[in-house]
């Protein structure tokens, strides 16, 4: 039996055989529909089901999606608890843990709260709660990556609290922030990638612009909720730093040295290195109605189109191009780049974003899970990890809540059994090695809990469990709230 998300609420009416074909979630659907009264038979044997009934059936099986990722999540979140409580990350297959600097800063606990709020697992937030509150400090003598610690940990730490209302969590958010400015203490004010977060010294001159301009949204956050603009200023100050060294057709290539100024990698593309700068160009116009941020934007996605974007043989895709003549430099797609669809989508071209999405699902039906790199002028897998990644989910959830069409349920149940069928483990989930042979590695990423399973979540749950209108992600799934 085909899923009722197969066809749209918008049918009239549609056949429907009458036996199960063995899937628990169908099945339930099937269940249910057995008990209606008034169906008519049609000559072929099937149910001929009314408007009214479809559109109740597509219901419950988006309910019993959404319960099943929250299950999902419960399995994905007790395996952390087993076997690495406290530390930053599971060891899937060793049953073990991962501290990524030698001590823990509560990486999975503050990463995974939010999406414990939202889905209603309110044991497991109070959890979670405890560790960052009894555990998490931020007073160490160890060299963090600004961009991840910030999208991670400033970013949920933001967003718990602003669901919770736990002053605990502004306190840390605070703390941390003030312990990431010096960061951002370069001769451009572009930030090093490595500052320590109990003296202040750096690391990393050379950096990229998803590192230099993916802190917007958190350090803006941060003035709102505190009052203090530093942040605000100090975040913006760099991404016009960033901004204004694009060449002269508008883009900006791949690497940068932040106290010279200079480019250091002139390849220009959307996705690993580039990807959050786009997004928190636009996502910061959302999130603060900032117009320098709509200026920089809609600049910057007009020229991504014009020579980025690649309409090839086997689909619709975003290459590499050099940023200073536009001159194809390579084929690569990937895991990361199918962040893509979802900003397209947000920002009102629907036309791209239906597009591109439609290849990234050929790219992850190639091996029944997508890779991390794909030629994608011959198809062939250039990086075969699957690092549990989220961002084709991603933008499968703003493409089913901003144009209600079924195919992106579809395509969220394909990711969701592949996710189950590959990845879990009997204690967690795994990161694939290699998507070609399945073959697991010993690794649960925090963001698996953050985005992989809250955008699965939320693709299913209904609209009012998150009001898009009053909020915007982080490029780590954390929720911000709109805010004058
Ligand atoms: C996450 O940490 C964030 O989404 C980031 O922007 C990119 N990489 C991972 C997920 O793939």
């Amino acid at each position: 039996m085909r899923s009722l998300f197969a066809s749209a609420c918008l049918l009239v009416a549609l056949t429907i055989p009458v036996h199960g074909n063995g899937n628990p979630a169908r099945e339930k659907a099937s269940s249910a529909e057995s008990s209606n009264a008034g169906q008519t038979e049609a000559p072929n044997g099937r149910r001929l089901y009314s408007h009214f009934e479809f559109c109740r059936h597509a219901a419950a099986e988006k309910t019993t999606m959404a319960s099943a990722v929250r299950r999902q999540f419960l399995h994905a979140w007790n395996g952390y608890m087993r076997y690495a409580k406290g530390h930053d990350e599971l060891r899937p297959l060793s049953k073990g843990y991962k501290d990524w600097y030698g001590v823990s800063l509560e990486m999975t606990p503050v990463d995974a709260l939010d999406t414990m709020v939202l889905m209603g697992l309110h044991q497991q937030a109070d959890a979670a709660r405890e560790l960052i509150d009894n555990h998490l400090s931020f007073d160490r003598d160890i060299y963090v990556e600004n961009f991840e610690i910030n999208i991670r940990l400033l970013g949920g730490l933001e967003s718990s609290y602003e669901l919770t209302g736990d002053k605990r969590l502004l306190a840390l958010a605070r703390d941390l922030g003030n312990r990431l400015l010096p960061a951002f203490h370069s001769p451009t004010g572009m930030p090093y990638r490595f500052v320590n977060l109990e003296t202040g010294a750096v690391r990393g001159k050379v950096s990229n612009p998803a590192e230099i301009g993916s802190e917007m949204l958190e350090f803006g956050t941060l003035s709102k909720l505190t009052g203090n603009p530093i942040y605000y200023d100090t975040a913006k100050r760099a991404v016009v730093a960033l901004y204004s060294r694009r060449s002269s057709i508008g883009l900006v290539g791949a690497g940068i040295n932040v106290e010279t100024g200079q480019w250091t990698n002139p390849e220009s593309f959307i996705g690993g290195g580039i990807d959050s700068y786009y997004e928190y160009l636009l996502k910061a116009w959302l999130l603060f109605g900032d117009k320098d941020f709509e200026r920089m934007w809609k600049t910057s996605v007009a020229a991504v189109n014009k020579y980025v974007a690649d309409d090839a043989p086997t689909g619709f895709w975003y290459g590499q191009v050099n940023m200073n003549t536009g001159a194809r430099m390579g084929t690569r797609f990937g895991a990361l780049s199918a962040f893509w669809p979802g900003e397209l989508a947000l920002s009102g071209d629907l036309t791209r974003a239906r597009r591109l999405e439609d290849s990234c699902y050929k790219m992850w039906n190639l091996y029944g899970v997508e890779p991390d790199g794909l030629n994608y002028s011959n198809l062939q897998v250039t990086d075969p990890n699957y690092p549990l990644r989220p961002e084709i989910i991603e933008s499968a959830f703003y493409l089913y809540r901003l144009t209600n069409d079924p195919r992106y349920l579809r395509m969220g149940r394909t990711f969701y059994d592949s996710l189950v069928k590959y990845c879990r483990t009997g204690d967690g989930f795994a990161s694939l090695e290699d998507v070609r042979t399945k073959k697991k590695a010993d690794d649960m990423p925090s963001y698996f809990l953050a985005e992989t399973l809250k955008y699965s979540y939320l693709l299913f749950a209904p609209r009012r469990t998150l009001d898009l209108n009053r909020v915007v992600f982080n490029t780590e799934a954390h929720p911000l709230r709109k805010m004058p």
